[in-house]
């Protein structure tokens, strides 16, 4: 009997829905160069910006806790130089401008491009989520800008940030200037927070895409920040319990037939990184990186979903 009552205490605490953070980035933990990135390839056509030795890291890859991220160079109607100029971009712990990193020691930085500057980071599988948010700081530096951003020309700066659903291709803004000028936004010299829903996106991809051509004129990002609620069909009661979790090195499952049954694990990119057919109730899970994942059960055609969190 005691044993029924404590299950059910159990499954009660286990079956209120839990809104937490799914992943973000900092841009801590991440090598620091100082100086300035200078672009090789060649500024009249569009690409993919290297990371270069000793210099500010622009590109990074995920891991299960972290968002990676990714740059890219689109030239003006009429191409400038770029970034083959050397200019201030990437992974920075220069605070001369911002004083602070609104998270840490450390943001990213976008500056003097001399053309289009596009940082793509790692898309997130939502489809688990009922409900879910991103959020991300934003610092523009105080200066002169030109144009309201509509044209693709130096004259006309613009700062635009917004996630996209690559599954049901919409995007929605977290921050867009164009068609203004940045001085008449009131948005210079402090950090601005900027969230928004996206509870319907399936999967869903942050891209922050810039147009400057000074030195003076800078964009800073931090706190990069995606929080969900997991959906109820995933905390179905007829489940099979996942014990300890959060877990360390190893997770036990209970209430299921583990005969014929194939464990998977998903992290929130949607990549599978552990699968298992063992009959063991007991799973060793200790060469995986902490963060969330999704733990999928099949057996006979039918999969059940549930949420593990890996210290
Ligand atoms: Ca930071
Ligand atoms: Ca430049
Ligand atoms: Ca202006
Ligand atoms: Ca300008």
């Amino acid at each position: 009997m005691k044993y029924v009552f404590y299950c059910s205490l159990f499954i009660m605490a286990w079956l209120r829905p839990i809104s937490a953070q799914v992943i973000g980035t900092s841009f801590e933990d991440i090598p620091c160069h100082s100086g300035l990135y200078f672009d090789p390839l060649d500024p009249e056509t569009p690409h993919p910006l290297p990371n270069q030795t000793e210099q500010p890291i622009l590109n990074w890859p995920p891991t299960s806790d972290q968002l990676g991220f990714n740059a890219y160079y689109t030239p003006y109607d009429q191409a400038s130089i770029g970034l083959s100029d050397g200019d201030s971009v990437g992974v920075t712990n220069r605070n001369s401008i911002v004083g602070a990193f609104s998270d840490g020691d450390q943001g990213y930085e976008i500056s003097d491009c001399d053309g289009n500057f596009t940082l793509e980071f790692t898309p997130i599988d939502l489809q688990e989520f009922s409900q879910a948010s991103l959020s991300i700081d934003v610092w523009i530096a105080t200066t002169g800008y030109e144009g309201n951003g509509v044209n693709n020309t130096a004259q006309s700066d613009r700062l635009h940030i917004y996630v996209q659903d690559l599954d049901q291709t919409q995007q929605r803004d977290l921050l867009n200037t164009t068609g203004y000028d940045i001085n008449d936004l009131d948005i210079e010299g402090r950090w601005l927070r900027r969230s928004v829903d996206i509870s319907d996106f399936n999967q869903a991809q942050l891209v922050v895409t810039a147009r400057n051509n000074t030195a003076a004129e800078a964009f800073y990002l931090d706190r990069i920040q995606v929080e969900g609620t997991l959906a109820s069909n995933s905390l179905n009661q007829t489940n099979p319990v996942i014990f300890p979790n959060p877990a360390k090195n190893s997770f036990t499952l209970l209430g299921h037939d583990q005969a014929n049954t194939l464990l998977t694990l998903y992290d929130v990119f949607g990549h599978n990184v552990w699968t298992s057919d063992s009959k063991s109730l007991t799973h060793d899970v200790s060469m995986l990186h902490s963060g969330l994942y999704f733990l999928s059960l099949v057996k006979d055609q039918n999969t059940r979903t549930q949420k593990l969190i890996i210290e």
